[in-house]
């Protein structure tokens, strides 16, 4: 709400004919950029935000726009291809939220600097670490030295309306800056509310008025060269234009509104002031939690308190001069930041109204700083009354308050000792089955694995505890089991994030028996080369005991080989002694089941639908075997759950190599029953199939020589690939007259592959 009606202009305009809905702020930005028609959108899935592509992707299937729907190997390479779409001379589109953000953050300044306008909506969320979705503004803060304009939506309205103004200004020849629209996580991007919206598309088209490019990258009758090194004295000129850029936007902030109000009835200010005309205590908040602050303020009002609020609908440019003017004669103002500026002494809002207000010889505010809400914390009305009360107190006199401050911080007990919340750490005695030897045959330089069947070994205390969250019938923890069952001694595990981490660990909680460490899925592998370099310089300086061997295992989701291919390449050309396992359950699943690389062609996921736009996924699969093998790594290997001696042998063999020569990748395909739409109890069935289909062989590469270790062939139990197909609900269509070109090709790229692995199989040298 609090988009206040100026009656003056109501007479004035001629408001467009719109649309009555009840929709989230993902709803809203969904709908906005399909109304605007952004040439391309480039991205990569973060909660809360990803809701925003999957939408867009929807309509797409639906055959409700042509929008080109980029899925990036992360935001990094969002952000580039955004980047490189903008160059083009187009309208590009982005949304993410706080790793994403800051995983693209370097990209920013190079869009920025050069000049291309886009639109990145920013579902707000705390930045790790400690890991935690939920909504507070440490992300958008990051933002604010990249050169970009930000624009905060304080609900799902004002998500749609800032989407167009934003891009409006961006996009004048003045200007020409990329532009952020942030936006509450989960209470914005999430909650629905009452919105309007054009009926009619092209209004929206028509107020923003064809793209006018200055220069572009595809005209080679023109050639430009963009981005050349520039340095002293060119460089702070540039910059300087830069900063000009932003007051041309502040500029033209109130005439673009004015002019949007006229079609949409909707009015907005650079800075939402309520009830300011006279106050004499105000607060300063920026997005939902000021909404929240205006109910206080009219509680207050009805006390005799003269309070208001002030929220900025714009941070880039910052809105300085009107800031001053809004709180001259204010006493006393409470400014809270929904995240921190470690060590600063306020948050990055305190920071800059200070400074503001600081211009102002006259003002005699006095500014306290609170830092609230982190980490999605909820602020009721009765916070923002807290926050009235320190201003009120500090007005008058009667209470002296830190001027910097946290806020809702629950004291801790220092006389408690924290326990563990989980099965004991295993004993070494349990970890050492002694029943498992590995040697090498001189003549093959192959490993031979000597071990009882794995039924045998099932008694072994696991590593992981059986009180995880999984859904039930997922394959991850079985699958991982067998593997580690492989594996004599101490581990330590570093999971990347993805479902067997999100289920395993949440604070205070662990499932692990072992020493568990997350990092980000982007950057595990350099992390755990990190750890093992760290060990086994240790030992040799004598600080840990020698002999007392200890096998890392990185655990990550094929969406952590997306992103993290990088990592993970750099690891394996680096050689560190350890494992990477993948467990592959074709998407990103602990974040709604978008499409991964490693989805095959075809799928219907969050982000590739079908309908008559779309038909599912649109590019083979990955072969991350095969690119690790790539590296020379000495040992990559595949496995499945129904298989559980291949791969305990595996699990075995991946030790030796990890312990004695280097890096080892494997990759197991594992049942996701909750998104591949199968019952609960057939998922070792469907994974069965997907071997004996061929379309997950079942091989090793070990020293660079490539050995299957199952050939459904000789032994007639080849099915085809449709069987397999027609056991999920995520791939039975493929087997409709209307996907017989997805099928055929999928068909025959699985067979290709196969035909190569036994080619390889079979040739000495391969
Ligand atoms: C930089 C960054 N981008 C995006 C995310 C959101 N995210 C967390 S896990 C994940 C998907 C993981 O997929 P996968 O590795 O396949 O594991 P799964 O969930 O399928 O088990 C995504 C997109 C994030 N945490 N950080
Ligand atoms: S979403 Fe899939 S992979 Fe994740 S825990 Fe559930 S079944 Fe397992
Ligand atoms: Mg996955």
């Amino acid at each position: 709400m609090a988009i206040a009606e100026r009656p003056e202009t109501a007479a004035a305009r001629k408001e467009a004919a719109q649309v009555t809905a009840f929709k989230t702020g993902n709803e809203m930005a969904a709908i906005s950029a399909q109304h605007i028609d952004f040439h391309v959108m480039g991205y990569y899935p973060i909660t809360p935000s990803t809701e925003i592509a999957e939408l867009i992707d929807e309509a797409k299937a639906e055959g409700l726009h042509s929008m080109v729907m980029i899925p990036a190997d992360g935001e990094h390479g969002a952000a580039g291809i955004c980047y490189g779409a903008a160059v083009g001379g187009g309208r590009v589109f982005n949304a993410t939220s706080a790793q994403g953000l800051l995983y693209a953050l370097e990209e920013y300044p190079v869009q920025s600097g050069t000049r291309f306008p886009m639109l990145l909506d920013l579902a707000t969320r705390t930045v790790s670490g400690p890991l935690d979705i939920r909504g507070d503004h440490s992300d958008v803060y990051y933002a604010l030295n990249t050169g970009w304009l930000i624009f905060m939506a304080r609900d799902p309205q004002a998500v749609y309306d800032l989407n167009v103004c934003a891009l409006r200004v961006a996009e004048r020849a003045d200007v020409r800056l990329p532009a952020i629209v942030a936006f509450d996580g989960f209470f914005t991007s999430h909650q629905k509310r009452r919105v309007d919206y054009f009926e009619d598309p092209t209004v929206v088209r028509e107020f923003l008025g064809p793209f006018t490019e200055t220069i572009n990258a595809l005209d080679p009758r023109h050639p430009v060269t963009i981005g050349p090194y520039m340095n002293d004295p060119d460089l702070i000129n540039n910059k300087m234009q830069q900063s000009l850029a932003m007051d041309a936007a502040l500029a033209a902030l109130p005439e673009v509104f004015a002019e949007y109000e006229q079609l949409s009835g909707r009015h907005y200010d650079v800075v939402d002031l309520y009830r300011m005309e006279d106050a004499e205590v105000a607060v300063i908040l920026l997005n939902s939690a000021a909404e929240t602050a205006k109910d206080a303020a009219d509680r207050l009002r009805e006390q005799g308190i003269r309070a208001g609020v002030v929220s900025p609908n714009v941070l880039r440019p910052f809105p300085a001069e009107i800031l001053r003017n809004a709180l001259r004669g204010v006493r006393a103002l409470v400014i809270g930041d929904r995240a921190d500026s470690y060590g600063s002494g306020g948050g990055n809002l305190a920071h800059e109204v200070k400074s503001a207000l600081k211009d102002d010889p006259l003002n005699r505010t006095v500014c306290l700083s609170r830092i609230y809400g982190l980490g999605g914390r909820d602020f009721y009305p009765e916070d923002a009354e807290a926050f009235f009360r320190l201003a009120t107190e500090t007005a008058e006199g009667s209470g002296v308050h830190p001027s910097f401050d946290y806020y809702g911080v629950v004291a801790g007990d220092p006389a408690k000792i924290p326990v563990r919340r989980g099965l004991p750490p295993l004993e070494k005695r349990e970890t050492v089955s002694g029943r498992i030897a590995v040697t090498e045959d001189p003549e093959t330089l192959r490993l031979r694995v000597e071990a009882p069947p794995a039924w045998q070994l099932a008694a072994r205390p696991k590593r992981v505890a059986p009180g995880h969250g999984a859904c039930p019938g997922c394959g991850v923890f079985p699958a991982i089991d067998q593997f580690l069952r492989g594996i004599e001694g101490d581990v330590v595990v570093l999971y990347q994030t993805g479902c067997a981490m999100v289920v395993s660990t949440g604070y205070p909680y662990t499932s692990h028996r072992v020493t568990y460490l997350h990092n980000l899925f982007q950057n595990g592998a350099a992390t755990l080369g990190g750890l093992v370099e760290m060990f086994h310089e240790r030992v040799r300086r004598g600080e840990l005991p020698a002999g007392d061997d200890i096998t890392f295992v990185m655990v990550s989701g094929d969406g952590g080989m997306d992103i993290g291919t990088g990592a993970a390449v750099g690891a394996a050309l680096r050689n560190h002694k350890l494992i990477i396992l993948e467990y592959d359950n074709q998407g990103y699943m602990n974040t709604g089941a978008q499409l991964s690389y490693s989805t095959p062609l075809g799928n219907r996921t969050s982000t590739s639908h079908v309908g008559p736009g779309e038909h599912g996924k649109s590019f083979q699969h990955k072969d991350m075997p095969q690119l690790m093998a790539a590296t020379n790594i000495p040992y990559v290997f595949t496995g499945v759950e129904g298989f559980p001696d291949d791969l305990l042998q595996k699990g075995a063999k991946a030790q030796w190599y990890a312990q004695h020569e280097g890096m080892v990748y494997g990759k197991v395909l594992i049942s996701c029953p909750l998104n591949w739409l199968t019952e609960d109890r057939k998922g070792t069935d469907v994974v069965q199939a997907a071997v004996d289909c061929c379309f997950f062989p079942l091989y090793e590469i070990e020293r660079h020589k490539t050995v299957l270790t199952y050939d459904p062939e000789p032994i007639g139990r080849r099915i085809p690939v449709a069987d397999w197909l027609r056991m999920m609900g995520k791939t039975k269509h493929l087997c409709r007259p209307e996907f017989e070109f997805e099928l055929a090709q999928f068909e025959a790229e699985v067979d290709r592959r196969w035909r190569r692995l036994k080619a390889m199989n079979d040739h000495p040298l391969l």
